[in-house]
This record gives C-alpha cells, structure tokens and sequence, in this order.
C-alpha cells in the first residue's frame, strides 16, 4: 500500500518540476516575510526571481543552526503569529533552544508525511499503535501521533517512562506497532523479559525506530527480542520532525518526502554539491513549510542519497542510513547533546575552570552520562568552600544542567587540575557506546 502514489510515485520530470515550482515560492515568501532570508539573497544580489528551477537552487545560501540561534527565538518565523498553532523546540548549541512554529497547514502536511511512512511499513485502520517517542517538545511523540491517528489506526500515547505499565499494555491491548527509539526497544524487551512476558505473549508486528543512528546489527536484535519488523524513521526539527524520510518494506534506503525536503548532500568542507552516491553532509530545503521554512539547511548528518528506483514503486529519492555528524552533536537516549551546551553552564559559573568532560555508556541498553567538571583553584582554596557550599553548589550545577541539557546526568566535582588537559585540539567526550 501506497499512502499517496500521486506524490510517492512521480516520474523524475514530474517531481523536479513541482520542485522548481515550489522552490521559487518559497524563496519568494521568505524573502518578503523573513529579513534574515532577505538580507542573505540581497548580499549576494539575487532575487526570488533568479531561482526558477531546482536546479538554481546551488545560487542560494545555506542556513545553520547558529542561524536558528542568532534569530532566537522567532527570528526566522515567516508566518504571523496568529497563524502559527504548535510550537516545538529541540536543543541549541549552547543555553537557548532551537525554536519551530508550524502553521495549520504544515501540521497537515507532517501528518500526511507520517501516514505515508506508516502505510509503507504496513501499518492500517486495525493496528493498535504505541506511540513511545517523549511527548512535549521534542517533536517525536506528537509529531508520530498526528499519523497515526490519519492512518486510522488506534494510538496509544504511551509517551517515555513507565516502561513496566508500558509492557503490560503491549500484552494487554494486543498492541500491534511501536515507535520509540531503538535504544528504548531493547530496554522494553529487556524489562519484558524482566517481568516475565514472553514474545508470544504480544501482538507487535512493526516498529517505526529512528532519532538516533542504528545499525543492522542492533535491527536484529530489536525485531528477535520484540518478534516484530522494525523500520528506520529518519527527521529534524528544524525541517519537520519525524517522517522526513522512511524505509519501504524492502528496507533498502529511507525514501525522502521529497516534495517538501528537497535534499542535497555537500562536502562539509568545501560546500559543494556531491554527486548521487556519494557521501557527504545532508542539507534540506523545506519547499512547502509555511511556520519556519529553511532554506539549504545543513543538518550535519552524514549520508548519501542513493540512486537508481526501488522496486516498491515508490520513486521518491532514498537516503542511506546517517552514520555520523560533521559536528560534535552527541544523541543520549533520543535527545541530542552538544558539549558547547555543557561549556556554557560551566563558563557561567565563577566556581569551576574551564574543563570539563563528558563520558557516555550504554548500560542495559540505556544511555548514561557521566559530566566531570573541575572547581578552580582559586575557590577551592579559600574558606568559603566549606563540604556544606561545596554540595549546594553541586546541586545549583546539576540543575543548570538538567534545564540547559533536558536530561540528568551523573555530575562529578574533581579537584583543580584532575582533568587531563589536550595538547592540541581539546576533546571533552568520551563516548563508550559502541553501535555495532
Ligand atoms: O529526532 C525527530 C525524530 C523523532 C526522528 C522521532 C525520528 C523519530 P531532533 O531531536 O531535531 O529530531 O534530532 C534530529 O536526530 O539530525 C539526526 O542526527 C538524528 N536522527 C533522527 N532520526 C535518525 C535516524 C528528531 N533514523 C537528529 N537515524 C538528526 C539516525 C537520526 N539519526
């Protein structure tokens, strides 16, 4: 089944045709109603105008999440507020968040592209469907429901946490499909062994697993564990959220709703366009979004688009699986880390030097993270460190980081000078976990 074949099944001319009509549309808009856009294209002395084809669209300039940043929190909203009705938010570089408003219609087209990645992993009216991505601001929980629910399949909006009431449900409700991350699918399947329900006690039969980077290896485990098939489901928030590409049945490639996200993948380096096939940084254009649309937005994901068509009838393009960043972005359990965030809260507090590491691990199938932070000199050795202002201070660090970060970490206080310090380029992650 095909949610939508007239969008999923274009031929090349059809689609780059609607591209280009698209592209030019939306350059125009923002160029009228986002400065920040206006500025850009004005420097390098182009107008909508000039973008006439997909193909023009290597002339325009690319957008990166320091943008995002610099323009917080509504700087590169191009709909009026009283237009936008969902406001979702996913971690910035350092203290702010990044800041996404969807229009009505935006909220349309992102379930219509979840119900076409639920329909392609067989998912119908008769499923009973969990959703196990965090609802909130991440765009995980919400984003997937608003398919499900267009699917007509029944959503369970189990949300994270509580994975024991979780599995009960599962075996309970006979509950069909899942969608969480794929960490998260082998802690379930862990604690189902723990509370002793067994796979022929459930009904799953479809996973929808994405938000951080898997391998096959991890694919296997996940579909003997739980007895059911599991497909990658690939997104951003600054492009939509979940469903900006996803795997058909034959698993070969994530196709890309690319009549919303045009991608391009460049060489992070030299910025130049890379043919189809090889690897690079993905960069999407989001040629229908009216809330916060972006234009060449360089996503730091490492891949390649794949060519030649798949046999399920599909034509739209796929992407390989993202195995890796051209930045130092870190995923702990689904929500994504910088270092520079951690910095921040360090550099801001008088009491600690500016060294600090963060180690990750994967214990029982769930990520954990260790942040050492080193006290200066300078406070420690006066008086006023006392054990009873040396543990309050600890706990104003561990809050400033919990608020910056979104997730608890083990926050450790070493001594001045316990940290190794880098010759050359410093490194502040160790990360232990290892995909294989
Ligand atoms: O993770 C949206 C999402 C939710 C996708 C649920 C899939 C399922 P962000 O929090 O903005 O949005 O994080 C986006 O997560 O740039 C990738 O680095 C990574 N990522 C997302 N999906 C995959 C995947 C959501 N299937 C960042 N494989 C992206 C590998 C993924 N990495």
């Amino acid at each position: 089944m095909i949610w939508n074949p007239n969008k999923e099944c274009m031929s090349r001319d059809e689609m780059s045709a609607l591209q280009g009509k698209r592209l030019h549309k939306i350059v125009e808009y923002v160029y009228h109603n986002v400065p920040f856009y206006r500025h850009k294209l004005q420097e390098m002395d182009l107008t909508p105008d000039d973008i006439r084809t997909i193909d023009d669209i290597v002339k325009l300039p690319f957008t990166t999440k320091k943008d995002l940043r610099d323009n917080y929190p509504f700087g590169l909203q191009a709909a009026p507020q009283s237009e936008i009705i969902r406001i979702h938010a996913s971690s910035g570089t350092t203290g702010n968040p990044t800041i996404v408003g969807y229009t009505r219609k935006d909220i349309g087209v992102w379930s219509e592209c979840m119900a076409r990645c639920l329909t392609a992993y067989g998912v119908g009216r008769d499923d009973i469907f969990s959703v196990a991505y965090g609802y909130g601001l991440f765009t995980g929980g919400l984003g997937a429901h608003n398919g499900v629910e267009m699917v007509g399949a029944s959503v369970v909006p189990a949300s994270t946490g509580n994975t024991e009431k979780h599995a009960k449900l599962i075996r309970d409700l006979g509950i069909t499909g899942i969608a969480c991350t794929p960490s998260y699918a082998l802690y379930l399947a862990e604690t189902m062994e723990k509370i002793g329900i067994t796979k022929d006690q459930i009904k799953l039969r479809v996973g929808a697993f994405g938000a951080e980077p898997w391998t096959e290896k991890m694919r296997e485990e996940i579909e003997e564990r739980l007895g059911l098939k599991g497909f990658n489901i690939y997104g951003l928030s600054e492009v939509m959220g979940p469903s900006v590409s996803y795997e058909c049945q034959l698993q070969h490639g994530s196709h890309i709703n690319e009549d919303h996200f045009y991608p391009e993948i460049i060489n992070p380096v030299t910025l130049e366009p890379l043919p189809k096939g090889q690897q690079g940084e993905l960069v999407f254009t989001t040629l229908t979004k009216e809330g916060m649309p972006v234009i060449r937005y360089r996503t730091r994901d490492l891949c390649s688009l794949m060519a030649g068509e798949c046999e399920c009838g599909r034509t739209n393009v796929r992407m390989s699986p993202v195995n890796g960043r051209s930045d130092d972005m870190l995923i702990i359990r689904g929500i994504n880390v910088f270092p520079s965030q951690v910095e921040s809260v360090v550099l801001g507090m008088k009491e600690f030097a500016p060294q600090y590491l963060l180690i990750v691990d994967r214990v029982n199938n769930l990520d954990t993270l260790q942040i050492q932070v080193e006290l200066r000199q300078e406070y420690f050795t006066t008086t006023f460190a006392t054990p009873a202002a040396i543990e309050d201070l600890l706990k104003r660090l561990c809050a400033k980081l919990k608020s910056v970060l979104s997730i608890g970490a083990d926050v450790q206080l070493k001594a001045p000078g316990t940290l190794a310090r880098s010759q050359g380029k410093s490194s502040h992650v160790i990360d232990n976990r290892k995909l294989v």
